[in-house]
């Protein structure tokens, strides 16, 4: 047997291994909104905003219940796009360390065409090189690098593949980025493509969407109660992209990934079950990092279905790998496991527990370092809490009081990540008060009512 022979046949051993072969691999989208706790959308029992596209989505595929990012948008977004915790590849705010292997490069190196379109801030000084750089053959941002920041929502400043756009005057970025989305789709619909798409929404400034009376006014001012038509209109460009994707006729190869970042900004109410929960973006508590995750795969994903099972945000990169026979490094350290099998059979679970590196080097509320399992979360500093039936964290666990298998899990993982470089001094904050100003107004708008009636 030559040589040539040979190797065929081991890669084809390979192959089979591996969970999709080469012909079923399918095209994946990641949606991911910026600064959007689990609260605000409905189909998570949100009852403050109207989000009828993901109660769709979650209705055509699965929706997971224990997925969860960090507190901040640089640590989440260098966590999803590497599969690796903080403490071995971030180096600081705004920053994707260009040493790094994203899911791009994967992609790519996987013969996929790359594209993302949305929030940069990941100083992208590199323009010439971003595809090498970064791993996107194509891209439409906002904040590319420091030298094309600006507005994000009204008259926005946008970079498409290294030209600057001059003629965004009156016009909307969320939507710039979503017509991107949609032609980048179009126009691979007969590639494998894989699409990364970081929305700008609905984080602050908090402004009117073209959707608003004031937008149509010329009143951009900005004002908290914007946050709502700001979520909303998050929805309708995530129905909008899916819209395309069925009418290309790739919902059967095509995974479609929705999540967010981090928590709702803090000063902002939202009722979830009839709980109104405070923004807790920064904060290491469940406010801070638990965020939805819903998927689709049409044929493929059992529709309407849920799964509890733990989701770390390290394991995206390694999933998308998974579905698209992209090969992680073997250079270096990666911490996600894959949860394609999760996505064929929503009964199963990969992982026993998540862990979160936060230390932002940026001004947050809370810093520290903690493993949890669907109940139990154990800082660096010692402390343990129920987070099921204390969510605010508000009085710590005895560790001897918890099942002793569980609690060897939390300590020696702990133990582990501490030996492999997470070393942290905790900083706590008490959970914080829904916004009293917003209750207030709250109460005026009741009393004007009352009064109207
Ligand atoms: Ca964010």
């Amino acid at each position: 047997m030559n040589f040539q022979a040979k190797s065929l046949i081991a890669s084809a051993a390979v192959a089979s291994t591996s969970l999709m072969a080469a012909n079923d691999k399918p095209n994946v989208i990641l949606i991911m909104t910026d600064d959007m706790g689990i609260e605000c959308l409905q189909t998570y029992g949100g009852e403050t905003y109207n989000t009828p596209n993901l109660n769709k989505l979650a209705e055509d595929g699965v929706k997971f219940g224990n997925c969860y990012s960090q507190s901040l948008c640089t640590p989440s977004r260098v966590k999803i796009m590497t599969g690796r915790y903080n403490f071995r590849n971030y180096t600081k705010f705004k920053v994707l360390d260009t040493k790094e292997v994203t899911f791009g490069h994967t992609a790519k190196a996987a013969g996929y065409k790359t594209c993302v379109v949305g929030k940069w801030q990941l100083d992208g000084e590199v323009t010439d090189d971003f595809a090498k750089v970064y791993g996107f053959d194509e891209y439409s941002l906002w904040y590319l690098n420091h030298k094309n920041f600006g507005s994000r929502f009204h008259n926005p400043v946008v970079v498409e593949n290294g030209k600057k756009l001059t003629d965004t005057k009156g016009k909307y970025g969320p939507d710039i980025f979503s017509q991107y989305a949609i032609d980048f789709v179009k126009k691979n619909k007969d590639e494998k493509f894989f699409l990364y798409y970081p929305m700008v929404l609905p984080h602050f400034p908090f402004v009117p969407t073209p959707d608003c009376p004031e937008w149509k006014e010329g009143n951009h001012k900005a004002n908290n109660r914007f946050f709502k038509p700001m979520v909303e209109y998050m929805d309708k460009m995530v129905g909008k992209l899916v819209e395309e994707v069925d009418k290309q006729g790739l919902a059967d190869n095509t995974v479609i990934m929705f999540t967010s970042d981090n928590g709702t900004m803090r000063g902002l109410n939202s009722v979830r079950n009839g709980e109104t929960i405070p923004g807790g973006k920064g904060y290491l508590k469940n406010i801070g990092n638990h965020v939805p995750f819903i998927a689709r795969w049409k044929g493929k994903i059992k529709p309407g279905s849920t799964s509890d099972a733990l989701i770390d945000f390290s394991d995206f990169f390694v999933s998308i790998n998974d579905l698209i026979g992209g090969k992680n490094p073997t250079d270096r350290k990666i911490d996600g496991e894959s949860f394609v099998p999760i996505l064929l059979d929503p009964s199963k679970e990969v992982r026993k527990y998540t862990f979160s590196h936060y230390d932002p080097k940026w001004g947050t509320p809370e810093i520290g370092n903690f493993v949890r399992n669907k109940q139990y979360k154990f800082y660096g500093d010692g402390k343990l809490y129920d987070v099921i039936n204390d969510e605010k964290e508000a009085s710590e666990v005895n560790p001897e009081a918890i099942p002793a298998l569980e609690m060897d899990l939390l300590n020696s993982t702990m133990k582990q990540m501490k030996a492999e470089g997470s070393n942290l001094k905790v900083k706590r904050k008490e959970y914080p008060e829904p916004n009293k100003s917003e209750k207030k107004s709250k109460k005026k708008d009741k009393k004007n009512k009352k009064s109207k009636k």
